[in-house]
């Protein structure tokens, strides 16, 4: 019985914990009016309760900017919160030739000190950045605050706009301190924020290529935006700019020339569909490429989207062409694997999508949740003007846009745009994890070690997806433990390929000998 699990969960907590995690943590019911249950998500982490979670400075340097090749994102702070950020996700890259920049194998920081702490950094920063250029001529340079520039008061926007003055190439600053939100998502907010203002609609060269789109929210983690690619180029759709992986600062600055956005990870990025619709006049909608079916079913919305006959007629040719190895997997995998149980506890748009490919092979997710999504991520996106705007979300900018005098240029009219969403092109809208699974599925949002280890004993799931940070604690319990952020080391999982790498993957560590011979603290 899922109610009596989440009161086990919750019993250890002091009333007051208690009452905030029973928020938290629901059972998957629809009520008589066929209306989900609203989930507390996006607040704060009960301090001691060890979470999943990362920083603001995580979520703005490591995964919105991490994956950006050209730009040279120096972290200002203490040398550990440059490192640990350092390509630990496996975000990939691939420059056109050995000619084009490549610095994501540096790591910059100013490396502070405690006498920068104590007489400030700016100096240490400007220098850095002069440093920074001179070696590497770059087409920009960012900068990034760790906690104690914001605690002692470094002005980073100051020191970017006197450097860009200087040394006449993009220069600007974020303020994603870490303690800025209370997660990584705020970090994502600020720098797309910061992306939307001081990059993207800088460059209007319209490229001569039909179908063209940008791809919001793909990070190219163990290559998978390399497989998305390969599956796009083969449709004949032409991809201007991904936020953000393999991407270039020429990307995003073009990025406002494309005929429509489409939206994988709606929790790092929707705000930027909406503000590049509103400026620019770029219809927007979500697809998701993790999972065959679901990647068949992206390409046909991008094409129902453009209505071309040519253009669907070649979508069809491509899912044709792909799905038999990609179902002759599968079916086999479902062997030894249909029925089996998983359990998906990761960032805020992992934990739904990734059900998608468990299902094709035949296993159930039987609890879920997200570190740090909002409510919409799990609800759906119509709950967005129902949420409770606090003190927190308040801290996080949201910018004022209006259409752009010159370059708002609507792609469709909106009797086009009516007939499309007629005919089943989504605009604007995704419905979250909540809807799409099963009743009585115990729903986690920022699940903690202590409920980790409870879930597992409960439950004892076939598999359990995190992050590094829980995978030795799971094994040691017997139950095989996939990374779901850097995927260990395989990928790509996304599109058809990245399907049978995860269908062979799964089949391997959940019918694996291995996990017999470990004893359990329970057993
Ligand atoms: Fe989006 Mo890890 Fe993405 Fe998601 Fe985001 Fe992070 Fe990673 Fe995870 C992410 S952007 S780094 S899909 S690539 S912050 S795996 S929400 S937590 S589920």
């Amino acid at each position: 019985d899922p109610e009596k699990i989440k009161q086990e969960l919750l019993a250890k907590y002091p009333p007051k914990v208690a009452r905030k995690r029973s928020k938290q943590i629901l059972v998957n019911k629809k009520d008589e009016d066929g209306k989900i249950p609203s989930i507390g998500a996006n607040v704060r982490t009960v301090p001691g309760i060890i979470t999943q979670r990362g920083c603001s400075y995580a979520g703005c340097k490591g995964v919105i900017l991490g994956p950006t090749r050209d730009i040279v994102n120096i972290t200002h702070g203490p040398i550990g919160c440059g490192f640990y950020s350092w390509l630990t996700r496996r975000n990939q890259t691939r420059p056109a030739s050995d000619q084009d920049d490549n610095f994501m194998t540096y790591c910059f920081s100013t490396d502070m000190q405690d006498e920068d702490i104590v007489f400030g950094g700016e100096k240490k920063l400007k220098s850095a950045i002069q440093e920074a250029y001179d070696a590497f001529k770059p087409k920009a340079i960012s900068i990034f605050s760790t906690c104690p520039v914001g605690l002692i008061g470094d002005d980073v926007h100051a020191v970017a706009r006197e450097m860009k003055e200087k040394l006449g190439i993009n220069i600007f600053g974020f303020s994603c301190e870490g303690y800025r939100g209370v997660s990584q998502s705020a970090g994502h907010h600020i720098a797309n924020n910061g992306i939307f203002t001081h990059v993207v609609g800088k460059d209007d060269t319209i490229k001569d290529a039909d179908y063209k789109i940008n791809l919001l929210g793909e990070y190219n983690i163990g290559g998978d935006g390399f497989e998305i690619d390969r599956i796009l180029d083969a449709c004949g759709i032409s991809v201007v700019s991904t936020f953000s992986g393999n991407s270039t600062y020429d990307q995003f600055a073009n990025s406002h020339t494309a005929d429509l956005n489409t939206v994988m990870c709606h929790r790092s990025i929707n705000y930027v569909a909406d503000m590049m619709e509103l400026k620019y006049g770029i219809p927007w909608i979500k697809i998701n490429f993790i999972g065959a079916k679901s990647t068949a079913k992206s390409l046909r919305k991008i094409a129902a989207y453009f209505d071309e006959p040519a253009l669907i007629k070649k979508v069809e040719m491509v899912i044709e062409r792909e799905m038999p190895e990609v179902e002759a997997v599968s079916e086999d995998v479902k062997k030894r694997c249909e029925g089996k149980v998983a359990m998906l506890f990761v960032g805020g748009s992992r934990a739904h999508h990734y059900q998608e490919l468990f299902r094709e092979i035949g296993m159930k997710t039987v609890s879920a949740g997200y570190e740090f999504a909002h409510r919409d991520d799990y609800e759906g996106r119509a709950v967005i003007p129902d949420i409770k705007i606090d003190a927190d979300s308040r801290n996080i900018e949201e910018l004022d846009i209006e259409k752009d005098p010159e370059k708002y240029r609507p792609r469709k009219t909106p009797e086009e745009m009516a007939s499309l969403a007629n005919k089943g092109v989504p605009f604007k809208k995704y419905d979250g994890m909540m809807p799409e699974m099963a009743e009585g599925s115990l729903i986690i949002d920022d699940v903690s070690q202590y409920e980790t280890e409870l879930l597992l004993k409960i439950y004892k799931p076939d598999i359990y997806c995190a992050g590094i940070k829980e995978k030795y604690a799971i094994q040691k319990s017997g139950i095989p433990m996939k990374q779901l952020h850097s995927y260990d080391s395989g990928g790509p999982y996304a599109g058809f390929k990245g399907a049978i790498n995860f269908y062979k993957e799964i089949d391997r560590m959940v019918n694996s000998n291995v996990w017999r011979f470990l004893e359990a603290p329970w057993q």
